[in-house]
């Protein structure tokens, strides 16, 4: 019989969403890495590529990952990618097996070596001191291309519009850690999964986009296939984002918080989950044209079901499925968080710092 608090005071929901903007910009900028923490990151990966060179001199160490694509929080872990320019090199696996043993020998870092994993790496860590209050943990691995471009894919779209699309990826991030459904190993969805997950609503849901398709923008001038092609998969997409900025605009205004708002309403209801697979490169597509269906009938089927729960297309492998980690429970909690989100920012249109602290707790 009272109504919503909307109806208890007109324009109170409007001023809610712009304070909750205010707030998400604040809570997210507290949460960037210092200039001190992202220089130590470069003096260990300089560290890391000498070391590394010892071993195979025509190799060099890049960032990818957070890192290197404007979603890093403070105190994130680095990804490294080993890329070697001789045509004679060692397997990966020997490799990760030399690497672990030098670093081992020649520095401070607790070292894991993995050379028989689906992508060999070695994983590396070190304990806080007084100059690493948190210490640093960092993963190296060896001629991961795709991951050098899905990452420089994402920065592009981060520098189109970073005000509202690094401000919702760095919050949905942090909510998804706090909320503890940030963990692949554990049936719930990588970060990067998430920012897929964001990509695909800004640039396929809302409507006007918020975003280009810059894996479907025509090429300013011809592109010969090899260019285009890295191990059979077509990784092009329109990167000139200065040119992009003088020749696309959005015409969709929303403030951050009204697109938080809808995309935890999206995902929690209007999302097909079922059938359907989020693709930025192509929009939504159904799981049936990729093979990835949920066929309940067939026994053979039972492990592709369990991995096909959520289906999320990578940019650039199109047979992988991103969110091939997420099992059904995952699924459920995911979707849960999702709700529990939407009806926290449907319900407290007085105070969004209240909302936002209740949001992460
Ligand atoms: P954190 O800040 O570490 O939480 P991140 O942005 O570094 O987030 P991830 O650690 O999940 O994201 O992934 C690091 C990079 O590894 C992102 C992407 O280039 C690559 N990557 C991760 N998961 C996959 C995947 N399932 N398929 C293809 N590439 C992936
Ligand atoms: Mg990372």
């Amino acid at each position: 019989a009272l109504g919503s608090p909307t109806q208890r005071r007109p324009g109170s929901r409007q001023r809610f969403v712009a304070d909750l903007s205010q707030c998400l910009f604040d809570f997210v900028i507290q949460l960037l890495p210092t200039q001190e923490e992202l220089a130590v990151k470069e003096d260990v990966r300089k560290l890391l590529e000498r070391l590394i060179r010892t071993i195979e001199p025509e190799s060099r160490l890049l960032s990818f990952g957070s890192t290197a694509n404007g979603f890093s929080l403070r105190n994130s872990d680095m990804d490294l990618c080993c890329l070697i320019d001789s045509e004679e090199r060692l397997a990966a696996s020997d490799l990760v097996t030399m690497l672990g043993d030098l670093l081992e020998r020649e520095t401070k870092f607790y070292v894991k070596s993995l050379p028989h994993a689906r992508i060999p790496i070695v994983k590396l860590s070190l304990d806080p001191s007084p100059g690493l209050p948190l210490g640093i943990a960092c993963d190296i691995g060896f001629e991961n291309r795709l991951a050098l471009e899905n990452t420089r894919l994402l920065m592009c779209y981060a520098m189109i519009d970073p005000a509202r699309v690094r401000t919702m990826v760095l919050f949905l991030k942090v909510w998804s850690k706090r909320r503890k459904i940030n963990s692949p190993y554990k049936g719930t969805l990588s970060s990067y999964g998430y920012v897929l997950l964001v990509i695909y609503f800004l640039v396929h849901v809302k409507n006007p986009p918020v975003l280009p398709n810059l894996q479907q923008m025509p090429p300013l001038r011809p592109i010969s296939e090899e260019d285009t092609h890295l191990n059979g998969h077509n990784i092009w997409f329109f990167d000139d984002i200065e040119l992009l900025r003088q020749r696309w605009h959005s015409d969709n205004n929303e403030s951050v918080a009204d697109l938080l708002i809808d995309f935890f309403r999206y995902y929690s209801r209007d999302f097909p989950y079922n059938t359907g697979v989020a693709s930025i490169r192509a929009g939504l597509l159904k799981k049936d044209s990729k093979g990835w269906q949920n066929d309940l009938s067939n026994q053979r089927y039972n492990d592709a079901r369990e991995r096909n729960r959520l289906c999320i297309e990578d940019p650039f492998e199109t047979d992988f499925n991103v969110g091939r980690c997420v099992t059904k429970d995952g699924l459920y909690t995911i979707r849960g968080e999702f709700m529990r989100a939407s009806r926290i920012l449907a319900s407290r249109p007085e105070r969004a710092i209240v909302a936002l602290a209740e949001l992460c707790e």
